[in-house]
């Protein structure tokens, strides 16, 4: 045989004559590092590719280009190592290099390095890459450096509420490196995913992300091939690079429309612009996440921040001093609304003194006194209330605080099978029910979104205050009413987190999914941002009062006037007449029995009316809850706004010349035989737990977008209010009579 340099001649010619076995190409997969200046990313990438690497230029700057290849379960890593950045901004040329390749060349799956002994600088990068919805691993460098420190990362939760897989790696010695490349393998091949719906920014900022995103969806050509959240928010930090790019397109015009509201509504509510709100937020999210998280060794000198902190986010005294705060706004809210409440009421009183003077007496006046100024000045007469109400939670809303009680009270929430994100949608329902059902969109999770939205009628919204003030101030003394105010909410707190477990382990058994609790920085509100949010609020109130209450205070006078019975009548004003007639009587005790029965006469033309007569076909429902037709009524029109309630007990007890003064209706309701402590605490139950107005039952609907969950949440709401009402109105009976 044959041979050739030493090797058998059959050897070649077995090898021509054979087929080659075909040798496929291994798959490749484009990995890109990305990560602060000296976060160790060089060290990283020589222990991922050794040497097999090369060095050369980004094209058109002078900034080098590592990139090196290593094998790993026969896929083929070619990794670039991107130039250090902190931000994925356009003012280095490091920065456009690292930007322009993740979002042009689309690497399969991009390794952000971070310096895990400092995370709070370095995940200011992680955000970014997370609007850019990059296929994200975080490689957790410099571990060694944590362990010397005694600090403590809980990884596995740092993977939860990030939505990427954390490895960690020590670059130094080596460890990690084979997990982060099984890694890499895993969410290329979809065994593992990154999410990018953890990063929430607020309510106002989404809501110009999301609008503008809608209309970048629009351009085709563009949405192909940028991610539209992402442009979204560049638009909004004003990134010229961006701007741009869709300047000279056709959706620019809208988009423009949008920014410039952005600028103005930001700077009216948050005193600041969109870029600044946008980076704040960004610091919020990773302080919460890295409080959440990580454990530091003590240390012996701390920021006034953390000081504050160590006392607000405390596990045992966050709780109390929530429930504190809470308490104190109660308090203030109405002893230091009682004056301004007095002042308004003397007006109205004045008011309709001087209508009775100058209008003679017949509908016209009976109108405007007891229609009119009863019921919208029945309503307006809590507006200095709302007021203090409104300014006092924006205020711990503005200096921070109210993130950290949703902090507080995540661990809380998490055992009502809740997030603390939902925390937020639920303050806000102290305020309004509307833009708490519209807070619920940040939620990511459908189960924690629809358990939220049910929830929400439980958080007393600041309409139902007023009926909460007359009611607490007439049957209880000063002292007892802050605290039947602040009881009240607490028990609406309760009932929703009952409800909340209930609903999620019957309705949709499952947990709910971990997010990050922000923590905005502590600072003070300006004046400006203050009055104008406690402003809006009145003024919506103001509206309301103006609109769709005095609307229906015409008509409950409306149907509490008519029909009359015509035998009543007669048989009144004989009665009337024959005490006119008695020579015996003086003129005071004639005084005396004519009002008591034109009281008595007022009394049965109302039983007869349309409205007594509706009234009279609920009690059956109420009446054991304590409540006669009156209350049931009242219940009735709160449907339509909780403002009302107050409003239509202002009618219905009819009090003619005293119209609009509260002090007149106290005394109505406390001459009544037929209510006490024990009725007054079942109507605030009931005020408190039924279902929220007209208007906030529409926002409702349109997001839990079906109609299957608007009938659960009227029923649900219905029968919690009745059940509760009644279990109170028993055992309170049995303690306050
Ligand atoms: C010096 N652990 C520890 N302890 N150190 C690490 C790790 C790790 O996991 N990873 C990297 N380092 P680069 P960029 C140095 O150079 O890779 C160290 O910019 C020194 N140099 O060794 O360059 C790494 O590519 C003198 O440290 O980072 C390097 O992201 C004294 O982090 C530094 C001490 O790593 C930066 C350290 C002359």
């Amino acid at each position: 045989m044959k041979k050739i340099n030493g090797k058998n001649l059959a050897y070649f010619l077995d090898n021509e004559t054979v087929p080659k076995p075909k040798i496929e190409k291994p798959k490749q997969i484009l990995v890109a590092l990305a990560g602060n200046p000296n976060c160790g990313k060089t060290s990283l990438f020589n222990k991922l590719v050794g040497a097999n690497q090369r060095v050369g230029n980004w094209a058109g700057v002078t900034v080098e280009r590592f990139e090196g290849s290593t094998f790993h379960r026969d896929y083929l890593i070619k990794i670039i190592d991107l130039p250090g950045t902190y931000s994925l901004t356009t003012y280095s040329p490091e920065e456009i290099v690292a930007r322009n390749f993740i979002v042009e060349e689309k690497p399969d799956v991009v390794i952000n390095v971070v310096d895990s002994t400092n995370l709070e600088r370095n995940f200011f990068l992680t955000t970014q890459l997370i609007d850019i919805q990059a296929n994200l691993i975080v490689a957790l460098n410099m571990m060694d450096e944590v362990e010397d420190k005694k600090t403590q990362i809980d990884i596995g939760h740092l993977e939860n509420l990030l939505g990427i897989h954390t490895i960690p790696t020590s670059a130094v010695k080596g460890t990690g490196i084979e997990e982060l490349l099984d890694h890499v393998v895993d969410l290329y091949t979809n065994k593992i995913v990154t999410k990018h719906n953890k990063l929430v920014f607020s309510d106002l900022s989404e809501h110009f992300i999301e609008r503008i995103s809608e209309i970048l969806k629009t351009d085709e050509e563009l949405s192909a091939k940028y991610v539209p959240r992402w442009l979204a928010i560049k638009l909004l930090v004003n990134d010229k690079d961006i701007y741009g790019l869709i300047h000279g397109r056709p959706i620019w015009i809208k988009i423009h429309q949008i920014l410039e509201e952005a600028i103005r509504r930001v700077k009216i509510e948050q005193n600041t612009d969109p870029e600044m709100l946008l980076k704040e937020e960004r610091h919020s999210f990773i302080r919460g996440a890295i409080r959440e998280t990580v454990k530091f060794k003590p240390k012996i000198k701390r920021t006034t921040t953390e000081i504050i902190d160590s006392l607000l986010i405390n596990r045992i005294t966050g709780l109390p001093i929530f429930a504190l705060f809470m308490w104190l706004i109660f308090q203030v809210t109405f002893r230091l609304g009682e004056m301004p409440m007095n002042l308004i009421e003397n007006l109205f009183t004045a008011l309709s003194n001087f209508i009775v003077q100058i209008i003679p007496e017949g509908i016209g006046r009976s109108i405007l006194v007891d229609g009119v100024i009863a019921g919208v000045g029945g309503v307006l007469v809590f507006l200095p209330n709302i007021m203090i109400l409104f300014l006092s939670l924006s205020f711990l809303e503005g200096t921070g605080y109210m993130a950290r009680a949703a902090f507080v009270i995540d661990k809380v929430m998490h055992k009502f099978g809740l997030h603390g994100k939902s925390f937020i949608p639920m303050i806000t329902g102290f305020g309004c029910s509307v833009p708490a059902f519209m807070a619920t969109r940040t939620l990511k999770s459908e189960s924690d979104r629809i358990t939220t939205l049910l929830v929400i009628p439980f958080m007393s919204c600041g309409a139902k205050f007023p009926v909460y003030v007359l009611v607490a101030g007439t049957f209880f003394d000063q002292n007892s009413a802050g605290n039947v105010l602040f009881g009240i909410y607490l028990l609406g707190v309760v009932i929703a987190l009952i409800s909340a477990r209930l609903m999620k382990s019957i309705l949709f058994k499952d947990i709910s999914e971990p997010f990050v609790m922000e923590l905005p920085p502590y600072r003070m509100p300006t004046f400006k941002t203050l009055m104008f949010q406690m402003w809006f609020r009145a003024s919506q109130y103001l509206r309301k009062a103006g609109t769709i209450i005095l609307f229906v205070s015409v008509l409950i006078w409306v149907a509490s006037n008519f029909p009359k019975s015509e035998s009543v009548e007669k048989l009144y004003i004989t009665k009337i007449e024959n005490v006119k007639q008695n020579v015996n009587l003086s003129d005071e005790q004639k005084l005396q029995k004519i009002t008591k029965l034109e009281s008595k006469k007022n009394s049965l033309q109302l039983e007869n009316s349309a409205v007594g007569i509706a009234g009279k076909f609920i009690e059956p429902i109420v009446r054991p809850l304590g409540f006669d037709w009156k209350l049931g009524l009242s219940i009735v029109t709160g449907i339509a706004a909780k403002e009302i309630i107050v409003s239509t007990m202002g009618t219905l007890y009819s009090l003619g010349s005293d119209s609009g003064n509260t002090d007149a209706l106290r005394e109505k309701l406390l001459a009544s035989d037929k209510y006490n402590k024990a009725v007054a605490i079942s109507f605030l139950v009931f005020i408190l737990l039924y279902i929220p107005c007209f208007a906030a039952s529409i926002v409702f609907h349109r997001e839990a977008g079906s109609w299957k969950w608007t009938a659960f949440y009227a029923v649900y709401t219905m029968s919690v209010a009745w059940l509760i009402s009644f279990v109170a109105y028993n055992i309170a009976g049995l303690f306050l009579l």
